[in-house]
């Protein structure tokens, strides 16, 4: 109700073309805020800082029985009866996979340094193991020409959830022999695009899989595994990391970096006090103790194995020695902060459980807390001396609308990405050592159990059409391209 008023008030000030994109591109900055803004380096990110923009193979490509590709958990999990949204598959999704001229393009128009993909498993391997499909890789050979033509820099994700099901079908992540497939994977895919991608994540968000889809059951595979069981899927998953970093470095191009995509939890101190950020910093490292921390100390805290008991994973050595392999970069995806407060317990932390009336976007998940962008790399920074990290994801769900002229006046996700830059321009003045901000997500796509009626994009897309649409966000996001930084 509130919205339709806001829109209805909003038209009859301004007429509807009053924000027509077309204004905004052309509207002229005045010399006297230009020379501001060059006067002003407090608002500018450092040169060279990479701006992109990250999707996902399941959540964009479609096409999903083309070219000899196998099916995925995703594939299996969203055609059961009740498991998503409105019954919404990825099986068209953005038709990416036949688009992806025109997607570059929009990434070009942009302004966009780099773009973050990720290389769907059973292209590559149809049944996860054995025989590669060549024309599953392919697709990603002409999707990378066509980028680089752009003069678009990618940054590679080997594992964003489209498990093989035949993997699955042989116990999935729940088996040691699922990270070894992984690390075969990862090695084949390397060794055949290292010659034009020089970052590559083995993972995207392992809490997320692992948690949601073993333990909650709400993604794929829907398992609703006991903790002991939740464990060692989760050890798989970090095992899988670093055997997989392991076996690019064998197979790559010399000089190809190596790191991972992982939404640690973003600990927030709820007052920024000594003791509170001390409070934070532990909350950081025993938080994420199954996975960051795991891959960047290469073992278990204490507390995460007291705590776990009998069910803690069962692993060897070798295992710890591999998951602790060193990592080029960090790549953080940061969207909702967990807020910490000192507190006298042995942990020396509480997490504050914030209250019903806390705002969120469209996702009644995504708390809007844009200091988490800032401590989230800085604790990692300053926990494992990490030299290299990217914010590979951060963005807004809003239920956008287009007007029938065609515009989407998404406020909320500028509002939001405004807020979350300032904050990371906080922590990048601070020298914390941020490269690059990957906004998820290039255009709206398949939002996993949400389906589509969740959008993330900067770009509106009609499913029905396939029409891709800048809403206002991307004319925001372009500015700050432009600028390299704030205006
Ligand atoms: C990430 N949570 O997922 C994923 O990497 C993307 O594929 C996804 O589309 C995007 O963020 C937006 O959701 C998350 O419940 C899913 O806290 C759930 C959560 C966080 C991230």
């Amino acid at each position: 109700m509130q919205n339709r008023f806001s829109r209805r008030t909003f038209a009859r000030l301004f007429g509807s073309a009053a924000l027509a994109p077309t204004a905004l591109t052309n509207l002229a900055i005045p010399a006297s805020a230009q020379t501001a803004q060059s006067a002003s380096a407090t608002r500018s990110f450092p040169q060279g800082f990479l701006w992109g923009s990250a999707t996902a193979s399941y959540q964009v490509e479609g096409a999903v029985n083309e070219d000899g590709r196998g099916p995925s958990i995703w594939d299996t999990f969203s055609h059961t009866p009740g498991k998503t949204n409105n019954g919404d598959t990825g099986d068209v999704a953005d038709d990416h996979y036949h688009r992806y001229k025109e997607d570059v393009a929009l990434m070009k128009a942009l302004g966009l340094k780099t773009y973050r993909f990720s290389v769907a498993w059973p292209r590559v391997f149809p049944q996860g193991t054995g025989t590669p499909n060549p024309k599953g890789l392919d697709f990603y050979n002409r999707m990378l020409d066509e980028l680089l033509a752009a003069g678009i820099e990618p940054y590679c994700t080997l594992f964003h959830w489209d498990l093989p099901q035949a993997l699955e079908d042989k116990g999935g992540w729940q088996s040691r022999d699922t990270s070894e497939a992984f690390a075969n994977y990862a090695g084949y895919v390397a060794q055949h695009l290292s010659d034009r991608v020089k970052h590559f994540m083995t993972m995207n968000e392992m809490s997320s899989f692992v948690d949601i889809g073993y333990r909650d059951g709400r993604h794929a595979p829907g398992l609703k595994l006991p903790p002991a069981g939740v464990n060692q899927v989760r050890h798989h998953a970090v095992l899988a990391h670093g055997l997989g970093v392991q076996a690019i470095r064998a197979h790559a191009k010399p000089g190809t970096k190596v790191g991972l995509a992982e939404n640690a939890s973003a600990c927030v101190p709820v007052i920024e006090t000594p003791e509170h950020i001390a409070a934070a910093a532990k909350a950081y490292r025993e938080t994420n103790a199954g996975y960051l921390t795991v891959v960047m100390e290469g073992k278990y805290t204490d507390a995460y194995l007291a705590h776990h008991g009998a069910a803690a994973p069962k692993f060897t050595a070798a295992d710890m020695k591999a998951i602790g392999s060193p990592v080029d970069f960090v790549g953080l995806n940061v969207y909702t902060p967990s807020y910490v407060r000192a507190d006298s317990s042995p942990a020396g932390f509480a997490m504050v459980h914030p209250p019903a009336s806390y705002p969120h976007m469209m996702s009644k998940w995504l708390h809007v807390g844009p200091e988490a962008i800032y401590w989230s790399p800085k604790l990692a920074a300053q926990l494992w001396n990490v030299k290299e990290i990217y914010i590979t994801e951060n963005g807004a769900s809003s239920e956008d609308v287009l007007t029938p002229d065609g515009h989407v006046y998404d406020s909320d996700r500028v509002m939001y990405l405004r807020n979350y830059l300032t904050q990371l321009h906080r922590a990048v003045s601070e020298n914390v050592p941020v490269r690059g901000y990957f906004c998820w997500s290039l255009m709206d796509n398949y939002e996993w159990a949400d389906g589509y009626a969740y959008r993330f994009g900067i770009h509106y897309v009609d499913f029905k059409t396939q029409k891709r649409t800048p809403k206002m966000s991307a004319h925001f996001y372009r500015e700050v391209i432009a600028r390299n930084g704030l205006a």
